[in-house]
């Protein structure tokens, strides 16, 4: 038995299961609010299909869904203002969405063209945005972490009050030594930072019990010295009250919060990945009975904020937004070959100088 009180250890839940509400831990989400939690939740997922189908065509090299998982996301991106930073990891992309990314934009950096910011050196679903202060995930994983613990550490030093950075780690990466070390360093230096563990219980095919011997994620946070807190990952109003909370604390400069948010991936870990060959059907259709979308939807019902013609409108036009997102994404062409020059000193060595010139006298290869 698991003491109740510590909330590292119990777990975090407001939304019951037929979609009614423990009013004492309600936060208490206004309509307007509501409403935006579930259309990006909804908008990411029909996002997720319609790109792993692009991936299976052969438009785009990789895609990595986060279905099943879109409420961390979407609505830790809820909990911030326009300053915060967000370090994420595979799974948080849709973050830059819900702060007013452009879909095209957004989509352009899996498709590696012209309208990408990253100028297509980045592979799929390692999306960056200056204009909404994301930073791109590295691929290994873990660094986020300690970086985000860093930009929330040079925000306490120049003294900036009331921001915020929010890193992200699966329960995979828990096991790198990054993750250790932004523990240790958010517990000593107590920056301004959030650190949000999505325990999606799979690192592609190695179970959450081969990653730790602790009885929780979050409960590593003690020996750290921060508070930890153990949220359901699939519960949008259990994760506002904590994860607003985490942020609140960090802006009045009462330090770090580690959230374990508990979770299941439904789809594979990427489109390079066949999940059947390590986990059972019937662990898939457990988690698929405790869908976000769905209990956040019961709920939305409950409360008038969703009916039958509203949902059916809502995903129509996401779908129509989306298609044409992607219509015009694929007219794009390549980057320019010159920007291969760009990014890489504030000015231009002789060298590179030498090679840009060589390349534009070169004839342009024949477009396939
Ligand atoms: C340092 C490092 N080791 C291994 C990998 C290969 N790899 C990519 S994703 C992944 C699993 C990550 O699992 P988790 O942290 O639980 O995140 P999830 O994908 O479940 O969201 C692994 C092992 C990597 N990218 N970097
Ligand atoms: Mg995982």
């Amino acid at each position: 038995m698991l003491p109740p009180d510590d909330p590292a250890l119990s777990l975090l839940q407001v939304l019951r299961d037929d979609g009614s509400v423990d009013e004492d831990r309600d936060p208490g989400l206004d309509d307007a609010t509501a409403r935006s939690i579930y259309r990006h939740m909804l908008r990411i997922r029909l996002i997720d299909e319609r790109m792993l189908m692009r991936q299976r065509q052969g438009k785009v090299g990789f895609y990595g869904a986060s279905t099943g998982q879109e409420a961390t996301p979407v609505v830790t991106a809820h909990c911030l203002s326009e300053a915060d930073w967000v370090f994420p990891a595979l799974r948080e992309a849709s973050i830059m969405l819900v702060r007013g990314f452009p879909l095209e934009t957004w989509l352009a950096q899996i498709y590696g063209n012209g309208a990408d910011v990253l100028k297509g050196r980045m592979q799929p679903m390692h999306m960056a945005g200056r204009s909404v202060n994301q930073v791109s995930w590295s691929s290994c994983l873990g660094p986020q972490l300690p970086q985000a613990v860093g930009a929330a550490w040079a925000m306490k030093l120049q003294g900036e009050q009331g921001r915020v950075a929010v890193a992200f780690t699966g329960d995979g990466a828990t096991s790198e030594p990054d993750f250790h070390t932004a523990m240790n360093f958010a517990g000593v230096y107590r920056p301004p930072v959030v650190l949000i563990c999505q325990n999606n219980h799979w690192a592609i095919s190695v179970p959450s019990s081969r990653q730790t011997a602790s009885a929780t994620f979050a409960v590593k946070a003690h020996a750290y010295g921060l508070p930890g807190v153990r949220v359901d990952g699939n519960d949008v109003l259990a994760l506002h009250a904590a994860i607003s909370e985490a942020c609140a604390r960090a802006r009045r400069g009462e330090g770090p919060t580690f959230i374990e948010a508990v979770t299941y991936r439904i789809g594979a870990h990427s489109s390079s990945d066949d999940p059947s060959l390590y986990r059972s059907e019937e662990e898939v259709a457990y988690w698929r009975r405790r869908d976000p979308i769905v209990r956040f939807e019961r709920y939305m019902r409950a409360r008038g904020l969703v009916t039958d013609e509203s949902r059916t409108a809502l995903e129509r036009e996401l779908t129509e937004e989306i298609l044409r997102a992607i219509r015009n994404v694929e007219t794009v062409p390549p980057p320019d070959r010159e920007t291969l020059f760009d990014d890489v000193y504030a000015e231009r060595p002789w060298h590179l100088e030498e090679q840009a010139a060589e390349l534009a006298a070169h004839p342009r290869a024949p477009e396939h």
